[in-house]
């Protein structure tokens, strides 16, 4: 039979059922506190901060900005018919339909107006687009020795 003196460093509670413990519980409690909390931390330290870790470490705060891409639409380019003096109506009408696929009627009726007052808007087009009508019509004019001008600006 094992007496409480031979379990030595081993000794545990349930050694003691019945017996009276050698130790008084609360100077026990305040012999072993400072391993306890000692093991506790090193257990903490292993396991580190998480859920349930009673931890009270913040995580590093997160940027709380939200980047949002805004689009721009995409700005659009006036395509305008200029006025001269030497250019053939009939040639300006002509044009309009070859490059701007106008029917007869409404070539006519821009040129007209570009006739009458100066210029004339055809339409509007992403810029690369406006660009490559403007060069290709004003190289009709040049073609024929006409100063038959077309150009291209941004919309406001
Ligand atoms: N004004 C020209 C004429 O009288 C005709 C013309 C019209 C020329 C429109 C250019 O954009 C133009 N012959």
């Amino acid at each position: 039979m094992l007496e409480p003196r031979d379990l030595g460093a081993c000794g545990g509670a349930a050694a003691f059922r019945g017996s009276t413990p050698p130790v008084k519980s609360a100077r026990r409690r305040a012999m072993f506190l400072p391993m306890i909390a000692q093991s506790t931390l090193s257990a903490r330290i292993a396991s580190g901060p998480g859920p349930g870790s009673g931890d009270d470490v913040t995580a590093p705060a997160k940027p709380k900005t939200v980047t949002r891409t805004k689009l721009e639409r995409p700005k659009l380019y006036k395509v305008l018919l200029l006025n001269d003096d030497y250019t053939p109506r009939d040639f300006v009408v002509m044009v309009l339909e070859a490059e701007f696929g106008m029917g007869e009627d409404r070539a006519t009726q821009v040129m007209l107006t570009a006739h009458r007052k100066g210029s004339c808007v055809i339409s509007v087009y992403p810029r690369d687009v406006a660009e490559t009508k403007v060069q290709r019509a004003n190289e009709y004019g040049k073609k024929f020795g006409f100063p038959l001008q077309f150009i291209a600006e941004p919309e406001e």
